[in-house]
């Protein structure tokens, strides 16, 4: 393959920026470029995977800068190629200089996400790993970084690829009975075939079904902070943030925009929006604002409904409280008795105890007290967060695509199997495989390969 050169630490100025060089004339190029101080005369007679220091010049020979190089060579690298990595001094122009004599020496400036490309097409990585590259450095919290270096390790593909090759050898039994259906040439019973890929399917269920988590970790939980005015909605998100975020006043009808933030509360990310009260108004500006709330309610998947429990319940209290019931059919909600430092919160919890709701906390905004227990309940909705260290949390949508349809596709078989022989099976597990090779990218088209590497950054 021809050598790619780019930048593979971040653009900007910086203590060390580390360029990276990978094809078969990697270490020919790189070797105009270092030439390594002490017993070495060149690049090309240094060991792989051994740092050496040097001086970088320009094709004119004179020197940009001094640094390290380190060699890794084929098939011992990221990419399966010839890889060379050169440390400098962090100067944006000082690595223009660089790149552009790499360049006059013969490397090509490297796409987005061809060095992970080259590595997935050689086999280094499957595509689930491929896919966490990218994934681990957009990681903003710590979830997401264990997840994905996890995922980084294979635990996906490792996964994927022993319900392949169990899909395959059934496939193989099934061959045997099509070829010789009156010899009894097969090694699985129907029987065994049955519970086998029962057990896939309840593997492949187990994984699909912690999507929604990792949707949470990953993409965030659309949340709305709804309530009436003045029961502590922007305290709780200033509390959540850690910083006074939103205006707090005594003033009823304080807030009357939409006020969005993210937050990671336990390992899941929530996209709050802190909105107007809830109540009749005439106010223009407040009916707008009132109006925004209600369609912030209506787009969440969780509501954090909050309440003042220094207030007797009444009917403007009733009225988001029907609100809350209707979003309950379709969403989570949790109940928030906020001011709780200022009075006894047992009337009210009574009172959404009997209105069904089972999500309920007490805590104080203002004094920030109470809120590990919201983040338990909020925990709670979400149990998969916990394996996210494991990384057997689904997050990338392509891949929740193939493997639900894998579990489709083996349901069918399962009820072929009830009344019919083996073969009808046949088509069924054999697209089910298919699936599983697409989402570890065994079996995946061109087109796809190309759309997932385009969406990462050059140097990657
Ligand atoms: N003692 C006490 N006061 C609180 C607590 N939470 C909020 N407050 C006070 O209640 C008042 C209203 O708080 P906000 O956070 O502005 O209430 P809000 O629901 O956003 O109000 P609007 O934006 O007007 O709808 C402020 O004076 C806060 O200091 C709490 O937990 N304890
Ligand atoms: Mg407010």
């Amino acid at each position: 393959m021809h050598t790619i050169a780019a930048l593979a630490s971040g653009a900007g100025r910086a203590g060390i920026s580390v360029i990276r060089l990978s094809g078969d004339d990697a270490v020919e190029i790189a070797g105009k470029v270092f030439i390594p101080f002490g017993k070495y005369n060149s690049l090309l007679e240094c060991e792989s995977h051994k740092q050496v220091y040097g001086k970088i010049v320009g094709s004119d020979k004179k020197r940009i800068d001094t640094g390290l190089c380190t060699c890794f060579l084929a098939p011992h690298s990221y990419t399966g190629e010839n890889v060379v990595e050169i440390s400098c001094h962090g100067s944006p122009v000082g690595v223009s200089m660089i790149l552009t004599a790499l360049f006059e020496n013969g490397a090509k400036a490297a796409l987005p996400g061809e060095y992970t490309k080259r590595a997935f097409v050689n086999g280094k990585l499957d595509l689930t790993m491929a896919e966490a590259v990218g994934q681990l450095i957009d990681a903003d919290s710590t979830a997401q970084v264990k997840l994905f270096s996890a995922q980084l390790e294979g635990s996906v593909g490792k996964l994927v690829k022993e319900q392949a090759d169990k899909l395959t050898h059934l496939l193989a039994s099934v061959y045997a009975y099509i070829d010789y259906p009156d010899e009894d040439m097969r090694d699985v019973t129907d029987e065994e075939m049955k519970s086998e890929l029962e057990k896939i399917k309840n593997e492949l269920k187990r994984l699909t079904g912690t999507f929604s988590t990792g949707l949470a970790i990953t993409e965030g939980v659309p949340t709305a902070i709804v309530g009436l005015p003045n029961t502590g909605k922007s305290s709780l998100l200033n509390a959540l943030l850690g910083y006074e975020r939103a205006i707090v006043t005594d003033v009823a009808g304080t807030t009357r925009d939409v006020v969005t933030e993210s937050v990671v509360v336990g390992n899941i990310k929530l996209n709050l929006s802190d909105t107007a009260g809830i109540h009749e108004t005439q106010d223009t500006v407040e009916k707008i604002g009132v109006e925004r709330s209600k369609g912030k309610l209506s787009d969440s998947r969780l509501v954090l409904g909050v309440f003042d429990v220094t207030k007797l319940l009444d009917e403007g209290d009733n009225e988001v409280t029907q609100l809350l019931l209707q979003a309950k059919q379709i969403k989570d909600v949790i109940i928030v008795l906020n001011k709780c430092d200022l009075a006894n919160s047992d009337e009210h919890e009574k009172f959404f105890k009997e209105k069904g709701f089972e999500k309920i906390v007490c805590i104080s905004a203002k004094k920030k007290e109470g809120l590990e227990a919201l983040e338990k309940v909020l925990t709670s909705l979400y149990p998969d967060a916990d394996m996210a260290e494991s990384g057997l949390v689904l997050t990338n949508a392509r891949q929740h695509a193939a493997l639900t349809c894998a579990v489709c596709v083996i349901e069918r078989a399962l009820e072929a199997l009830k009344m019919l022989t083996p073969d009808t099976a046949c088509l069924d597990i054999e697209s089910a495989l298919g699936q599983l090779l697409e989402a570890d990218g065994r079996s995946v088209s061109e087109e796809i390969v190309n759309d997932i590497f385009s969406h990462f950054c050059v140097g990657k």
